[in-house]
């Protein structure tokens, strides 16, 4: 017992000395709440939005001539493959959506982590309040206002709202190729033109379908099945940027992505060795084929923030993510 104990205060100490010294040391003593975007303030609605502009106006931290803002779509299409389709979906987006919250609060966003509870939207994204022109993200493309892509295609740009300026840098033409392609902010909702497609997919964000895969009793099932249901058509029944893989170009990506990550967390919260659940086969950013998935994998940021581990955003209530919904 006696020299159990030494061990692990010696393990501590060899923790503590390891730890670089950018991690952060605060204790999670107080988590953040998010809140739906519905609940918001108008205050806080006009001050996110204009959080995000702001990322217009400052550096790259990956390297690249073109602003933060477009980080993050960079970053994504670069990742493409190793966090999607296997176990570092959740944790992987999970720490991004937080990454892009502690850039939103540089830009001096002080109000709450927001979320699209998107189940409450089935009749129709473009009812939304999160689509509304003027305290929201602005609606469909519009056929008035397109630009054409480098691969031919008719761009719908966002012509109302506070985006119908905004150009992102990037577009991931296929799944291998992005271009640097400065163009407008495009929406290509499929709810009108193919409404029975829409019902098929309002289906499967829709409430019924979203808590029964609530109810899944397993990790690799839940995880593949929310990536592959209500993540996909949500992407999906928005269309435009959101089909390629540069989809945070689309500054709906993350309140869509903390809608998933608070699903997960809701799903955590039924079991407490849902915290650590966390298995399965995937192939890794700089290794050849694929093997199975580890507690200590690495979540790559490209440079926009630490890396860190999947274990440290496993609880987001744990010194580095620190908040709750
Ligand atoms: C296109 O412009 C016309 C005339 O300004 C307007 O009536 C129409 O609603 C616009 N259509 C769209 C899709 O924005
Ligand atoms: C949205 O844009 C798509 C593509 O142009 C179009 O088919 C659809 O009718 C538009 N929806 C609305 C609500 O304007
Ligand atoms: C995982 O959960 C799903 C759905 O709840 C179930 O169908 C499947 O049999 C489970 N698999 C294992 C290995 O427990
Ligand atoms: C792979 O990437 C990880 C995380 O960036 C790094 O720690 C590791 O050294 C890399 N391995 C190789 C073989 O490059
Ligand atoms: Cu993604």
């Amino acid at each position: 017992m006696k020299l159990f104990s030494m061990l692990m205060a010696a393990s501590a100490i060899v923790l503590a000395a390891a730890r670089p010294a950018n991690q952060p040391r605060q204790r999670c003593t107080s988590p953040s709440k998010r809140i739906e975007w519905r609940q918001l303030t108008a205050a806080d609605r006009q001050s996110y939005i204009k959080a995000v502009l702001c990322l217009k106006t400052k550096p790259s931290r990956m390297g690249l001539s073109t602003p933060l803002y477009d980080d993050f779509a960079h970053l994504h299409f670069k990742l493409s493959n190793y966090i999607h389709g296997g176990p570092p979906f959740l944790p992987w987006h999970r720490y991004f959506v937080h990454v892009h919250e502690n850039a939103l609060r540089e830009c001096g966003y002080q109000g709450a982590g927001t979320y699209w509870d998107w189940t409450l939207d089935t009749a129709g994204l473009r009812h939304s309040p999160v689509m509304s022109a003027e305290t929201g993200f602005g609606g469909n493309g519009s056929l008035n206002r397109t630009e054409t892509s480098p691969a031919g295609r008719t761009l719908q740009c966002v012509d109302s709202g506070p985006f119908s300026h905004l150009r992102p840098e990037y577009l991931a033409l296929d799944p291998k190729n992005m271009v640097n392609f400065n163009h407008c902010l495009w929406r290509d909702l499929p709810e009108v033109s193919e409404p029975q497609a829409f019902e098929t997919m309002a289906a499967s964000f829709g409430p019924a379908n979203v808590a029964e895969l609530q109810t899944a009793g397993n990790w690799t099932y839940y995880s593949g099945a929310l990536e592959g249901g209500p993540h996909g058509t949500i992407h999906a029944s928005l269309g435009g940027e959101m089909n390629p893989t540069t989809s945070p170009n689309e500054p709906l990506f993350f309140l869509h992505h903390a809608q998933i990550d608070r699903l997960w967390w809701l799903w955590q919260q039924q079991d407490p060795s849902r915290l650590s659940e966390y298995n399965g086969e995937a192939s890794h950013f700089n290794e050849t084929g694929s093997r199975e998935v580890s507690l200590d994998d690495m979540l790559l940021m490209g440079g926009i923030e630490d890396d860190v581990t999947v274990r440290e955003v496993m609880d987001v209530q744990g010194d580095r993510l620190c908040y709750t919904y």
